[in-house]
């Protein structure tokens, strides 16, 4: 049996010339294209936040980007505002094949949380609902890909491997962020979570 394909916020704002833009973001749209064919289900995330959002630098007085503050679910890195919902920035990346998706998970919209994990909130406990989907479906073993490897694609794959689904992130089909170390230390993360690194 073949792998679900989970294929994490590939959309404007993550790729080149987009608010937080990815280097290299789009680069992997093809091979990623291409692994829908094997795959078993195809799920898209999109990450669709609420003008204003709280994980935005701008909603908050004297922070810039990339700037972490505390938040009543612990550190929040303070973002460009990004992936607004219903703009250009929110919207996939052209070249992404949409059509093979049985399913597109929006995650980010409470304005109060970020939610880089297509599963649960930055709280860790309030669900987008996936789980379930894939639950009914009989889904347990996943393949995931995307932007960001050290934000979305990681907090994705450590929730997967927790929830107990057999988890595989390529990482030839992931580019990172790279804030102060996070792509070596989400990869850290993932590993001592059981989530196999191919690539
Ligand atoms: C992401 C930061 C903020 C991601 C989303 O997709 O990795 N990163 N929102
Ligand atoms: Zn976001």
């Amino acid at each position: 049996m073949t792998r679900a394909l989970i294929v994490i916020d590939i959309q404007n704002d993550f790729c080149p010339g987009g608010a937080l833009a990815v280097t290299g973001g789009d680069g992997i749209v093809p091979g990623i294209n291409a692994r829908m064919d094997e795959a078993s289900a195809v799920i898209l995330t999109q990450d669709w936040h609420p003008a204003g959002h709280s994980s935005f630098a701008s909603s908050h007085a004297g922070k810039a980007p990339m700037q972490v503050i505390d938040m009543p679910y612990g550190p929040q890195v303070l973002w460009p505002d990004h992936c607004i919902q219903g703009s250009f920035g929110a919207a996939f990346h052209a070249d992404l094949n949409t059509n093979r998706a049985d399913m597109i998970i929006r995650k980010g919209y409470n304005p109060a949380i970020d939610s880089y994990s297509a599963f649960f909130e930055n709280d860790h406990e309030t669900p987008t609902g996936l789980h379930g989907y894939l639950q009914a479906r009989g889904i347990s073993r996943l393949m995931l890909v995307g932007l960001a490897t050290d934000f979305c694609v990681a907090y994705s794959a450590e929730d997967a491997a927790r929830l107990g689904y057999d988890v595989q992130v390529d990482t030839t089909l992931c580019r990172g962020i790279d804030l102060d170390g996070s792509l070596a230390a989400a990869k850290a993360r993932m590993q001592a979570a059981d989530v196999t690194l191919l690539g």
